[in-house]
């Protein structure tokens, strides 16, 4: 790549999916395999979960804190009051499970992929456990089968969708709306993609313009996800089980590039109700680690999400972004009058601020950087924002 010219735009292509930073993961999945279960132990939280099919009707809701180093780091660094402690979140639902024939509407039909519709990316939770006495709505377990299920469901819905999308903007171009045909064009090849080579939309190499005109319609095979395989504790500890290797195969076949967690529900309930130290000499005697902080940072990642940090011993904070975010949105998360009157950035990365130990040593060492409008924020930058409120009001302090 050529070296940037100074205040030179660098163009990001458009993110497929909503935009925001309010965005959630859903868990996706057959009936009774253990999403909510998953979901109390992700969330802390306690939605019912029992051995029935569709014991989940509406969505739960709750919100995770994302563990990371960096952020325990300004904290001791800087020592604010524990209530001044903010860390990133991911939010997630647990959605009610799915059975073929759903986009016809079976089991809860509609009002099931209207959930899903709502989730900005997945958790495609896939049971890959024994368990004579948990009642399996196909009969037995065979994670693959799921998968296929759950993937032609979704594509289905989106074909059905299309059709009327497709329609819509056939009249509206009749009636001589010329700004409508790339939108169109690209309908036409999402309907293609759908139904002669049955694939997902977020397979198709998109290009700009038509991840713009896509972004209109939401389909539920544009959103990411991510592979959750649900193991017997002595699988998970061990690492093998019989499916994996068909399911990683499945993966590679239809969702190239998808990530894929292994984890076991039955061993992470364990441990959520362990205190503390017995939780680590379990975990050591076991020679295991909980797959929960891998899920939730792949999670957030999936998300198109990131967060900088502001620090002071009156708060540290993680503040979320979309990646690619400038510099006066970014401080328009702060405060609406930090975007209104940006002035500059002065920007250091966290990774800098622990190697040096100190705010003076990364200045000295000339890794502190002021930072214009045109400046992309990225993840782990600590910022303090220069703006100008009319008063001569400066950085990082809010009014
Ligand atoms: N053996 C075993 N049982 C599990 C595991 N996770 C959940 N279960 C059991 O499976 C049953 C269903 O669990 P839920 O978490 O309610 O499943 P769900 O996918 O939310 O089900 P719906 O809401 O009906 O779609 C319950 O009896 C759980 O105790 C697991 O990891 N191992
Ligand atoms: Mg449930």
């Amino acid at each position: 790549m050529p070296p940037k010219k100074k205040g030179e735009e660098v163009e990001r292509p458009p993110l497929m999916g909503r935009l925001g930073t309010n965005l959630k993961v859903g868990i996706l999945g057959l009936p009774n395999v253990g999403k909510s279960t998953f979901f109390n132990v992700l969330t802390k939280s306690e939605a019912q979960a029992e051995n029935f099919p569709f014991c989940t009707i509406d969505p739960n809701e709750s919100r995770v804190a994302i563990s990371d180093e960096r952020f325990d780091w300004l904290c001791e660094h800087y020592k604010p009051a524990s209530t001044s402690k903010h860390p990133a979140f991911l939010n997630v639902t647990d959605i009610a499970g799915l059975v073929k024939g759903a986009s016809e509407g079976q089991g809860l039909g509609n009002a099931f992929l209207s959930h899903v519709s709502a989730c900005d990316a997945l958790f495609h939770l896939c049971r890959a456990f024994d368990d004579d006495d948990v009642t399996h709505v196909e009969g037995d377990v065979n994670p693959v089968r799921d998968l296929e299920i759950i993937g032609d469901e979704l594509r289905m819905k989106d074909l059905q969708y299309i059709e009327g999308a497709i329609g819509r903007l056939e009249k509206l171009i009749r009636g001589g709306d010329k700004s409508k045909n790339l939108e169109y064009d690209a309908l036409l090849k999402v309907k293609a993609l759908l139904e002669e080579e049955k694939k997902a939309v977020r397979l198709a190499p998109w290009n700009e313009k038509e991840i713009e005109a896509l972004n209109k319609h939401l389909f539920l095979t544009a959103k990411p996800i991510i592979y959750l395989v649900n193991l017997s504790e002595k699988d998970y500890i061990r690492k093998k089980n019989k499916w994996l290797p068909k399911i990683k195969a499945w993966i590679d076949e239809n969702d190239a590039g998808a990530v894929l967690i292994p984890f076991s529900g039955a061993l992470e309930s364990k441990l959520v109700d362990m205190p503390e130290d017995e939780r680590q000499t379990y975990l050591k005697e076991q020679q295991c680690t909980s797959a929960l902080d891998k899920v939730v940072k792949t999670g957030y990642k999936a998300l198109q999400l990131e967060y900088f940090f502001t620090s002071g011993k009156n708060e540290v904070k993680a503040w979320t972004i979309q990646k690619g975010t400038k510099a006066p949105q970014a401080a328009g998360r702060i405060h609406s009058d930090f975007e209104k009157g940006f002035i500059m950035a002065e920007v250091c990365k966290v990774a800098d601020l622990m190697e040096l130990g100190s705010e003076n040593a990364v200045k000295a060492g000339g890794k502190y950087r002021q930072q214009g409008r045109n400046y992309t924020v990225e993840d782990g930058d600590v910022i303090q924002f220069k703006f100008n409120a009319g008063a001569g009001l400066t950085a990082g302090k809010k009014k």
